[in-house]
C-alpha cells in the first residue's frame, strides 16, 4: 500500500528491488544514469507509464520530465503506438529478413531530413555513431575524428574519449578498457569554440575524416550552439574534405520537427538518429548522402550488420509515432509546454532568489543552477550540482521526476497539459518554499 500522507512517499518496494538488483546487475541498473549516483538516493523502480506520468513500484505517481531520455514525445503508452505494436507483434516479432515496415520508415526519415538521401537502421544510438565513424574513415581514407568535450555519442570505444590537455587535444581514454591506441585518432575540443576548430584544421585538416557534433548539446545539459559555430563547422569540413556528422539521436524531432539541421539551416553529410525514431522501442539510424551510404555493406565494402536492425515492432512504433507527431499542433503542444515550464522554473527561482539559468531548445530543457548561461562543458561543470541535486529530490518528493543528473536534458510531450503545468508550479513552490 502506498502511504500518500501529504508529501510522504514510501519507497520500500524500490529499495527492496534495488537491493535485489544490485546482486545481479552492475550498480543495480542496465544503464548508469538510472542508478541515481549523480543525485543520491534510491532509484525508483517503475511499474508503468501513463501519458505524462510514471508510477513506481510503491504506487507513487510522478509527472515524467525524462520520458525515457527523449523517445516518448507522445507520452507513455500512446494508444495508437500501442495498437501498432500489438498489430505487428501478432504477425511475429522478428524475421531477420526485410519488411515493408522498414522501407516505409526509411522513406519517412528521408522525407523529414533534407540531408538524408539513404538511411540504415540499427538498434541503438551507440551503433549509429560507431557506424558513421567507420564510414567516415572509409569514405575519406583518413583516421582522425573530432568530437567535443561534454558531447556524448554512445559508448563505442573510439568515442569514449575526453579532452586531453588544451593544446594536444589528443583524446584520453574516458573509461578503463578503452586503450590509448583506440582514442589516439579522436581529437577532443571545447564545444562552441570555433577558433579551436579552426586552429586544429589549420594544423591537421587533411588528417580529419569527420567532425561529430551534437548540434544542440544535450548530454552536458542543454547547450545551444553559439551563432556561427555550426556554419563554421560546415565551412571548415567542406574546405578540408572532412565530413560533418550531426548526432541528432536526441535533437531529432526534439529541437524541431525536422531536427537541428533544419532549425539551423545546415546540411551535414551524415546524421545519427535514435530515440523518437523508434517510438519507445529499440531503434536508431544513420543516414545521409547517397554516395556515402552506398559504401555500406552489402551495397559497398564498409561492413555493418545487426540481428534486430529494423525490427518490425520498432518500425511499427516509430511509424505510428511519426504519424501522430505529423498531425497539426501535436509537436507544437510539446514545444509550448516546454516554454511554459521553462518560464515557470525561471520565475519561481527568481522569486526565491535562487540563481538558475534555464536553457531550452524546442522540447528539451535544462535548469542550470548558475546565474550565467552555459556555453560548454567547463561552464556546465561550474554550475552548482549540489543545488541541482537538492532540487531534484525536492521535486521528486513533490511528484515531479526530473533527470537524475545535472548534466542531462529534461523532455516534454504532446500530452503534458494544463494540469501538469499546475502540478509543476505546485512542486516548484514546495521546493522553493513560496
Ligand atoms: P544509445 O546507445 O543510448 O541508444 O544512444 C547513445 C546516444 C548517442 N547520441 C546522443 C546524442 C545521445 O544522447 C545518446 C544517448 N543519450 C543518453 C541520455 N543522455 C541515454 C541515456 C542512457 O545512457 O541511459
Amino acid at each position: 500500500m502506498t502511504d500518500l500522507r501529504a508529501g510522504v512517499r514510501t519507497t520500500a518496494a524500490s529499495e527492496r528491488l534495488f537491493a535485489a538488483a544490485q546482486r545481479v546487475l552492475p550498480g543495480g541498473v542496465n544503464s548508469p544514469v538510472r542508478a541515481f549516483r549523480g543525485v543520491g538516493g534510491t532509484p525508483r523502480f517503475i511499474s508503468r507509464g501513463e501519458g505524462a506520468y510514471l508510477v513506481d513500484a510503491d504506487g507513487n505517481r510522478y509527472l515524467d520530465l525524462v520520458l525515457s531520455w527523449g523517445p516518448l514525445i507522445l507520452g507513455h503508452a500512446h494508444p495508437e503506438v500501442l495498437a501498432a505494436i500489438v498489430t505487428a507483434a501478432g504477425r511475429g516479432t522478428t524475421y531477420g529478413a526485410p519488411t515493408e515496415l522498414e522501407v516505409r520508415l526509411a522513406e519517412r526519415v528521408v522525407d523529414t531530413f533534407p540531408s538524408i538521401e539513404m538511411v540504415r537502421f540499427v538498434s541503438s544510438g551507440t551503433e549509429a555513431a560507431m557506424s558513421v565513424v567507420r564510414l567516415a574513415r572509409a569514405a575519406t581514407g583518413r583516421r582522425a575524428i573530432v568530437k567535443f568535450d561534454g558531447c556524448y555519442h554512445g559508448h563505442a570505444d573510439p568515442l569514449l574519449a575526453s579532452a586531453g590537455s588544451g593544446v594536444a587535444t589528443l583524446g584520453l581514454p574516458d573509461s578503463p578498457g578503452v586503450t590509448p591506441a583506440t582514442v589516439a585518432d579522436t581529437l577532443v575540443l571545447p564545444f562552441n569554440d570555433l577558433a579551436a576548430v579552426e586552429s586544429l584544421f589549420a594544423a591537421r585538416g587533411d588528417e580529419i575524416a569527420a567532425v561529430l557534433v551534437e548540434p544542440v548539446a544535450g548530454n552536458m545539459g542543454v547547450v545551444p550552439p553559439v551563432a556561427g559555430f555550426l556554419p563554421g563547422l560546415r565551412a571548415l569540413t567542406r574546405r578540408s574534405g572532412a565530413l560533418l556528422v550531426f548526432d541528432e539521436v536526441m535533437t531529432g524531432w526534439r529541437v524541431h520537427p525536422r531536427g537541428a539541421q533544419v532549425l539551423y539551416g545546415i546540411e551535414p553529410d551524415l546524421t545519427c538518429l535514435g530515440k523518437v525514431v523508434g517510438g519507445g522501442l529499440p531503434a536508431a539510424a544513420y543516414g545521409g548522402r547517397r554516395d556515402l551510404m552506398e559504401q555500406i555493406a552489402p551495397a559497398g565494402p564498409v561492413y555493418q550488420a545487426g540481428t534486430l536492425s529494423g525490427n518490425p515492432l520498432a518500425m511499427a512504433a516509430g511509424l505510428a509515432t511519426l504519424d501522430v507527431l505529423d498531425r497539426d499542433g501535436v509537436w507544437d503542444r510539446a514545444e509550448r509546454w516546454a516554454g511554459r515550464a521553462a518560464e515557470a522554473v525561471s520565475r519561481r527561482a527568481a522569486e526565491a532568489g535562487v540563481p538558475v539559468t534555464v536553457q531550452r531548445v524546442g522540447t528539451m530543457l535544462t535548469p542550470f543552477f548558475s546565474p550565467d548561461p552555459v556555453r560548454d562543458y567547463s561552464g556546465a561543470r561550474r554550475t552548482d550540482r549540489a543545488a541541482y541535486n537538492g532540487f531534484f529530490h525536492e521535486m521528486l518528493e513533490a511528484g515531479v521526476y526530473l533527470p537524475p543528473s545535472a548534466f542531462e536534458a529534461a523532455f516534454t510531450s504532446s500530452v503534458h497539459g494544463d494540469a501538469e503545468l499546475e502540478l509543476l508550479e505546485t512542486a516548484l513552490a514546495a521546493a522553493w518554499q513560496r
